[in-house]
């Protein structure tokens, strides 16, 4: 059933928080809250039966962590519980219309490239647990999530196996970024590009700091949005949240204008917070959104919206390129990586990937490419290839929106690549081009462009997605066919209203002075209205030439890129230009490849630099600076969690080359000092203490993680063993703060020496003081400072 048939027009009342009611109940959740299925099925639906009570229309069942992963060691298969919460939730709901939504979480540990979980363990995870929920649910809700990567990879599983509508949420920070460090408009342009039938956010924050993330949402999606914030923060000593059920619901109205649908409550909100959401919504009525959302192109830390000229880099393209080719067909990715790094580094905004090497298994190629330059470079791809199964593959693999280059006239390319391009959400390029070639004539290439245009429209890709390209070849052969290029580009742009793309190159094969053809080209073609050049981005004046065209048509206000971009620089026609921003973009050496995760470069490098200097040289004054300004680039925002675990990666394998060679003369310690990290006992979440665990190995120390749910005797022991002399505890719920205290006691009493510093959301600096904290760690960044404080 879809979704609009299932609810009546208007707002849909979702349920509030389960773990927060479970403690009340006075049952212990243990490890595996899901398995009171079995042992307290009366509290479970009782606990639902509440929220129907309080005026919820759909109820969650209890399977947030039923997934093979977290179930591990319960001697429970996640089928059996899916089902006996199935029938919990049943249970609540007989007599009454209420839907029933199967829950689905986060899996618990980070997908590639951000992590080591696959996409296929992570698809089968979440298929598993889809095909157990078929029977007896009616709605598919994926929530919590903090990676695009997981958050895709489960709708995908949702949409390939069910045909339950599907309900997404994520959790983001007031940065208006996820943990993993999505950003809202990502969020938006790929769940909706997949399919999913409502998007939203859940837990994150109080309903006070939700209302201008709901604002951006609302400019990104034309789908109904899901609200479901926390009952604000809670008291450490109290477990009381700071929301009250009145203020609840008064606050949550403040959404309606943002076309806020599905509404409810996350961690606190107790059934009276979703009475008090019936009556203030009583008398309000849903504002549906109709954003005009612009074309853009997104992973899921950039996007790129397509509202003046982007630069594609056309360079990953071995067409015609000796070493590009022999290294596609060696699998050296890292050679592909520093490519698109210089790309970037030379202006462009977008990347055209081709992997058409002769003899290669091009699918295989082509989305080890697209895995490794995701894991590093954050600017969207073009996926260029001319077989549909490998382009199928690539988005398949692919973390947010997509072009795809491309579809063409003919009949067997608009079957093969639309279907594909409206699965995966893609942007596509269609082509002027049909069974007869390039047509001469202006009209010809215009009736294309529109049949390409009709067919997409008809199986649901809209005109914001789709591109067109009127195709250049050399001016040396047919004159007349670069003016037709041009006009045919201010047709479509005037006439049916579509963005434009250009490979401008094309324009001078053949003939002498070709930089000068190129810009002067890209200049025309420009104004003609095109939007995507497709170039070489360190090809003299391409990119100057669009800089110009900004300045002139006050796209660049006030010349605030220009001026700064160009003072103090000597411009010799036709040469490329080096800007300072160029100078100070481009690290060099090591810290380079370090950066970029240019893991071949920066071990050769290591290696060469230890012919002449001592290793320790090379930690103290290359790597462990390094990563400093690494963890500094991280602390203003300008990279993200996946390029720190990147550059951590990257600087271990020159700490194992240079460790490598100390165990051939003598040993030595080459680790910053030894930390023991731990979430208390109890405590089952360890998102805040991974990301400790990230920031601090980044930093070069040398990292003991015990993991979740710690005894607080194993916290002793390790330290004693491996005489450490910093300890970091994290708690996440307000029950396991004691842990916490006693793992503290123990630690003063038989390790004395050892500082510990504390961190988590529930926890204040006035209680981490109580308990006998050393430093109360307010965020992940703010452990490095305490190690440095401590080790030095
Ligand atoms: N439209 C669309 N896609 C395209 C094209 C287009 N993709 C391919 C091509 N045309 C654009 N991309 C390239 C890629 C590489 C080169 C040219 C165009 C290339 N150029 C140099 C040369 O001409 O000798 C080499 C420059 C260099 O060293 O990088 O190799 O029209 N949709």
């Amino acid at each position: 059933m879809k979704l609009n048939e299932m609810f009546a027009d208007g707002f849909v009342y979702l349920d509030g928080g389960f773990g927060t009611m479970l403690q009340k109940s006075g049952t212990d959740p243990g490890r595996w809250p899901e398995l009171l299925n079995f042992s307290h099925p009366e509290i479970v639906s009782g606990i639902q039966r509440q929220y129907i009570e309080a005026g919820s229309d759909v109820i969650f069942t209890c399977t947030f962590s039923c997934n093979r992963y977290k179930l591990e060691g319960s001697g429970y298969q996640p089928a059996e519980v899916i089902r006996e919460a199935v029938k919990n939730a049943r249970e609540a709901a007989a007599g009454t219309n209420v839907r029933i939504a199967q829950d689905i979480g986060p899996i618990g540990k980070l997908m590639e490239p951000n992590g080591d979980m696959t996409f296929d363990e992570a698809y089968d995870m979440f298929r598993e647990q889809i095909l157990a929920g078929e029977e007896g649910t009616d709605l598919i809700v994926i929530e919590t999530m903090t990676d695009l990567y997981e958050m895709r990879t489960a709708l995908l599983a949702a949409k390939e196996n069910s045909e339950r509508p599907v309900l997404c949420t994520m959790t983001f920070e007031e940065t208006h970024r996820t943990f993993t460090g999505t950003c809202i408009p990502s969020m938006a342009l790929t769940l909706e590009g997949l399919g999913a039938d409502a998007i939203g956010i859940n837990c994150s924050l109080g309903p006070a700091e939700f209302p201008p993330l709901i604002e951006e949402l609302s400019k990104w999606t034309t789908l109904p949005i899901i609200v479901k914030p926390n009952a604000g923060l809670p008291d450490p000593a109290t477990g009381e949240y700071s929301i009250s059920a009145e203020e609840f619901g008064e606050i949550m109205t403040s959404m309606i204008p943002y076309g806020a649908r599905f509404i409810g409550g996350c961690c606190g909100t107790e059934p009276s917070f979703i009475r008090s959401l019936r009556e203030h919504f009583r008398d309000k009525v849903y504002q549906k959104q109709s954003p005009d959302i612009p074309m853009a192109v997104c992973t899921p830390e950039t996007v790129v919206v397509v509202d003046q000229p982007r630069i594609i880099g056309e360079r990953i393209n071995p067409t015609g390129k000796k070493k590009l080719k022999a290294a596609i067909a060696a699998g050296d990715l890292d050679y592909v990586l520093d490519m698109a790094v210089k790309e970037v580094a030379e202006g462009a905004e977008i990347l055209d990937v081709n992997a058409g090497v002769p003899g290669i298994d091009e699918k295989k190629v082509i989305v080890d490419i697209i895995k490794k330059l995701q894991g590093t470079v954050v600017q969207p791809l073009q996926i260029d290839s001319g077989n549909p199964e490998v382009m199928d593959s690539a988005l398949r693999m692919y973390c947010g929106r997509a072009i795809v280059n491309s579809v063409n006239g003919e009949e067997k390319s608009l079957q093969g690549v639309l279907p594909a391009v409206k699965k995966y959400g893609a942007n596509v390029i269609g082509l002027t081009l049909d069974e007869d070639g390039i047509p001469k004539t202006v009209e010809k290439r215009i009736e294309i462009a529109e049949r390409i245009a009709q067919r997409a429209n008809q199986l649901g890709i809209p005109n914001n997605r789709l591109i067109i390209d009127c195709l250049t070849l050399t001016v040396s052969a047919e004159q007349e066919n670069a003016s037709n290029t041009l006009e045919a580009i201010r047709r479509v742009k005037r006439d049916m209203g579509l963005k434009t793309t250009l490979g401008v190159s094309n324009i001078s094969f053949g003939l002498p002075g070709r930089p000068i053809i190129n810009q002067n080209f890209l200049q025309m073609a420009l104004t003609c209205g095109l939007d995507l050049p497709i170039i070489n981005p360190g090809a003299p004046g391409m990119v100057e030439a669009i800089d110009v065209y900004k300045l002139i048509m006050g796209i660049d206000k006030d010349a605030k890129d220009f001026v700064p971009k160009y003072q103090d620089v000597v411009v010799q026609p036709g040469t490329a230009v080096q800007t300072k921003q160029k100078e100070e973009a481009a690290l060099t050496g090591l810290e380079y490849y370090i950066r970029n995760g240019l893991e071949t470069q920066t071990r050769e490098t290591v290696r060469e630099e230890m012919k002449t200097r001592a290793p320790l040289d090379i930690v103290n004054e290359d790597l462990i600076p390094i990563l400093d300004r690494t963890g500094k680039e991280f602390e203003k925002g300008k990279i993200y969690i996946p390029q720190l675990i990147l550059s951590a990666g990257t600087a271990q394998a020159a700490f194992e080359e240079i460790k490598n060679k100390l165990q051939e003369s003598s040993s030595g310690g080459i680790s910053k000092g030894k930390i023991v990290i731990a979430t208390v006992k109890g405590d089952i979440h360890d998102i805040g203490k991974n990301i400790v665990r990230v920031i601090l190995d980044n930093y070069g120390y040398q990292i003991i993680d015990l993991g979740k749910d710690v005894d607080p005797e194993l916290v002793v022991n390790t330290v004693k063993k491996e005489n450490v002399q910093l300890v970091g505890l994290s708690a996440l719920m307000t029950t396991t703060l004691k842990n916490m205290e006693e793992t503290i006691g123990l630690l003063h009493q038989y390790a004395p020496e050892c500082r510990i510093m504390t961190g988590g959301a529930v926890l204040t600096a006035d209680y981490a003081k109580a308990i006998g904290s050393d430093f109360y760690v307010r965020d992940a960044m703010a452990s490095a400072a305490c190690a440095k404080d401590v080790l030095g």
